[in-house]
C-alpha cells in the first residue's frame, strides 16, 4: 500500500510519500514540488497544475482557481457571493442549490461542481505520487484548515472520492505541522513531566491559523486552536493592487479593474513585489509592458510603505494569537517554542507580529512549504498497516461545541464542547418504541467563521432512526432489556447524494480517459516533428553516404512536406493520422539507419572476429 499525504492549499499543494523508511516531498513532470491549486479547461483537455496556472491570462473564465472556501456551501452563501466578486471565472448555482464552476470546456458550456473540480485537482496529485512511486495510489491522508466545519470537510471528502482515493483521515493543517515536528524529536519531556509546549502558527494564501500542542514523549496534545479564516498573503496583495489601480487611474487614466487580463497581470505582479519585499528593504520597481491600451506601466513600492498599507491585516495577526493562547490555559513563559510556516509568515512584518506578541524569537525549523503534507504523508503511515512508523498518539480538537436535540420533546443537550477532542466519542441512551430524529448541529452559529447563521441551519447532521425492539415500559422491567439492530438512515445536509457521487467518479473516469487521449495525440504530433528535424539533421551529415542521390531528393521532399503539413492541415489531426504520417517517414528513415548503424558495428564485430583468431 502507497502511504501519500496531500496537502491541499488554497494556492499550493504539496504530495509527500513514504520511501524506502523516509518521509519525501515529490516533485511534478516540470520538477516543482508546488502543485498550483488551478484547474483549466480547453477544447481538447484539461490541465491541471502548474500548466493550468500557465492559461491563467490568456484563459481566464475557464481557468479555474480560488476555490477551497467554496467547498460545503450553497451558492447563495455571503462566503460564496464575496469570493465570486473576485474570481475571473463565473459561478452559478447546481439545481439543489449547490455552487459550481461554470467553465467552457470540449467547445461546450459545463458546470463542475466544487468537489469535481477538487477532485480533479486531487487526481493530478495521486497521478504525481504514483509516477514517483511507481504504484497505485488510494490511501491517503489529506489536509484541511482547522476551522473546517461538518459540511466543508465532507465537501473535501467527496472530492477525495471523485478522484479514486480513499482519504482515511482529513487532518488539520496545523496538527499536521505538529505532527511533523514531534515525531522525530528525540529529547521530548517524559510522559510524567510537564509537557513541551509549542505554538505553531501557519499563514497561507488564504487563511491564517495558529494552534498550541503539548508534546510528551510519543504523544501530541493540541490544546487549542485558533483563526483568522479570512487573513492570508492574498489580503496583503489585495493591498499593493488596491495602490496600483488609485495610481494608475491618476497617472495614465486607466481603469484596470474594468479589464480582467490586465487585473490579473496586476495581481500577479503584486504577489511578486510583495515577496520580493520580504528580502530588500529598499525601493523595487514594478513595471507591466502593453498593460492596457498599448500603454506601459510602472511604479514603484518599498516595505515600510506596504507596512503602512496593511497596517490594519498585520494588527489583525494577534487576535487568533490571543484566543490560542487564553483556551489553551498557558501562560507566555510556559512557551518552549513557537514554530512558523506557510508562505505569508515570511512577510518580514507577519513574522515581527508574531515574535513581538510571544516575546522571543519565532522559530523556522519545518520546512515552511512542505510541513503540511509531510505530517499529513506521517499520519498516513501511521493509519498503514503496511508500515511500522514509532507510536505517537496524536488527541486533535475541534474548535466548536456541538449539541444534540431530539426535535419532538424540545430536548436539547451540549454534547461537545469548544475545542473538544477528536476523534471522541461518547454514549448517550435513549428509550424510545417508535422512529424518532436526532440533529446534531454547532452550538454556537457565532463561533462559526460564516457571516450569516442561514448557513449554520443547512451543516446540520440529522439521523433519522427506526426504532422497534424495546418496549414501552422499559424503564421499569429493567432485567428484560432485548438488544436489536437499530437501523438508521443518516440525513447530513450538502452532501452528495450517492448515486450522484457515482456519476461523478464515472465522469471524472471518462476525462482522465479525455485527456490521455489528447495526450497520446499530441505526443503522436510532436513524434512527427521530432522525426522531421531528427532525418533532416542525419541526412545533413552523418546518414549522406548512405543513400542514393536520388533517394535524398525523395526523402528531404518528404519531410518538407510534411513540415509544412504540421503547420496547415496537420496542426490538428487525430493520433491516427499522426502515426500514419510517422510510419511513411520511418519507411524512408528506417533503412538508412539501419545502414548506417550497421556500418558503424562492422568495424567492431570485425575487430572482435580478430582477436578471436
Ligand atoms: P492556505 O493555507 O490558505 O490554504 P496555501 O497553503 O496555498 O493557502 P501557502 O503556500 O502556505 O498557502 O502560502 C502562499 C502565500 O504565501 C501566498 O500569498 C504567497 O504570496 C505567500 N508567500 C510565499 N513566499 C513569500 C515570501 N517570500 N514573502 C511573502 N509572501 C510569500
Ligand atoms: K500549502
Ligand atoms: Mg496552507
Amino acid at each position: 500500500m502507497a502511504v501519500v499525504g496531500f496537502d491541499l492549499g488554497f494556492q499550493n499543494c504539496y504530495i509527500a510519500v513514504v520511501k524506502s523508511g523516509g518521509i519525501e516531498t515529490v516533485a511534478n513532470e516540470f520538477t516543482d514540488r508546488c502543485t498550483p491549486a488551478v484547474v483549466s479547461f480547453g477544447p481538447k483537455n484539461r490541465f491541471v497544475g502548474n500548466a493550468a496556472k500557465n492559461q491563467a491570462i490568456t484563459n481566464p473564465a475557464s481557468t479555474v482557481c480560488n476555490f477551497k472556501r467554496l467547498h460545503g456551501r450553497l451558492f447563495e452563501d455571503a462566503v460564496v457571493q464575496a469570493e465570486r466578486a473576485n474570481l475571473p471565472y463565473d459561478l452559478a448555482p447546481l439545481c439543489d442549490g449547490r455552487v459550481s464552476a461554470k467553465v467552457v470546456y470540449l467547445e461546450k458550456e459545463h458546470q463542475f461542481t466544487i468537489e469535481q473540480i477538487t477532485a480533479m485537482l486531487l487526481t493530478k496529485m495521486k497521478e504525481t505520487a504514483e509516477a514517483s512511486l511507481q504504484k497505485k495510489v488510494v490511501e491517503c491522508v489529506i489536509s484541511i484548515p482547522s476551522f473546517f466545519t461538518d459540511s466543508e470537510r465532507r465537501s473535501v471528502l467527496d472530492a477525495a472520492k471523485i478522484a479514486g482515493l480513499n482519504c482515511l483521515r482529513l487532518m488539520n493543517d496545523t496538527s499536521a505541522v505538529a505532527l511533523s515536528y514531534g515525531i522525530y524529536k528525540q529529547d521530548l519531556p517524559d510522559p510524567e513531566e510537564k509537557p513541551r509546549i509549542v505554538f505553531f502558527v501557519d499563514m497561507g494564501h488564504s487563511a491564517f491559523q495558529v494552534s498550541a500542542c503539548a508534546f510528551n514523549k510519543g504523544k501530541l496534545k493540541v490544546l487549542s486552536t485558533a483563526f483568522d479564516p479570512y487573513l492570508g498573503g492574498r489580503d496583503f496583495d489585495q493591498r499593493l493592487v488596491e495602490h496600483f489601480c488609485a495610481e494608475f487611474k491618476s497617472k495614465y487614466k486607466l481603469d484596470v479593474k474594468s479589464r480582467v487580463r490586465a487585473l490579473l497581470r496586476l495581481q500577479q505582479e503584486c504577489e511578486k513585489l510583495k515577496k520580493l519585499m520580504s528580502s530588500n528593504s529598499t525601493d523595487i520597481p514594478l513595471n507591466i509592458e502593453c498593460f492596457m491600451d498599448d500603454k506601459d506601466v510602472s511604479g514603484k513600492m518599498n516595505r515600510a510603505k506596504f507596512e503602512e498599507l496593511c497596517a490594519d491585516l498585520i494588527e489583525r495577526v494577534t487576535v487568533p494569537l490571543v484566543a490560542a493562547l487564553e483556551q489553551a490555559q498557558v501562560q507566555l513563559q510556559d512557551i518552549n517554542a513557537v514554530e512558523i510556516v506557510g508562505g505569508a509568515t515570511r512577510i518580514p512584518a507577519v513574522k515581527a507580529q508574531i515574535s513581538k506578541f510571544f516575546r522571543r524569537d519565532v522559530s523556522t525549523t519545518l520546512n515552511a512549504d512542505e510541513a503540511v503534507a509531510r505530517g499529513c504523508a506521517l499520519q498516513c503511515a501511521m493509519l498503514s498497516p503496511a508500515f511500522k512508523v514509532r507510536d505517537f498518539c496524536i488527541t486533535d480538537v475541534i474548535p466548536f461545541p456541538i449539541s444534540l436535540s431530539w426535535s419532538s420533546e424540545l430536548w436539547y443537550t451540549s454534547i461537545f464542547g469548544k475545542n473538544h477532542p477528536s476523534p471522541s466519542s461518547k454514549v448517550i441512551t435513549f428509550h424510545r418504541n417508535k422512529p424518532f430524529v436526532l440533529e446534531a448541529f454547532y452550538s454556537d452559529p457565532g463561533s462559526l467563521p460564516f457571516p450569516e447563521a442561514k448557513i449554520v441551519d443547512l451543516d446540520v447532521v440529522k439521523q433519522n432512526g427506526e426504532f422497534s425492539g424495546q418496549p414501552p415500559n422499559a424503564k421499569k422491567a429493567k432485567m428484560k432489556v432485548k438488544h436489536v439492530g437499530l437501523p438508521i438512515e443518516e440525513k447530513i445536509t450538502l452532501q452528495l447524494p450517492k448515486d450522484h457521487l457515482n456519476t461523478l467518479i464515472e465522469l471524472e473516469g471518462q476525462m482522465i480517459q479525455q485527456d490521455q487521449q489528447e495526450k497520446e495525440r499530441n505526443n503522436a504530433k510532436n513524434a512527427v516533428e521530432e522525426n522531421v528535424y531528427f532525418y533532416r539533421h542525419k541526412l545533413e551529415g552523418p546518414y549522406q553516404t548512405f543513400l542514393s542521390t536520388n533517394e535524398q531528393q525523395k526523402f528531404f521532399e518528404l519531410l518538407n512536406l510534411t513540415e509544412t503539413w504540421l503547420y496547415e492541415e496537420g496542426a490538428d489531426q487525430d493520433k491516427q493520422t499522426y502515426l500514419h504520417k510517422l510510419a511513411e517517414i520511418h519507411k524512408l528513415g528506417m533503412p538508412v539507419k539501419d545502414r548506417y548503424q550497421e556500418s558503424v558495428k562492422r568495424p567492431k564485430l570485425f575487430e572482435q572476429l580478430l582477436s578471436k583468431i
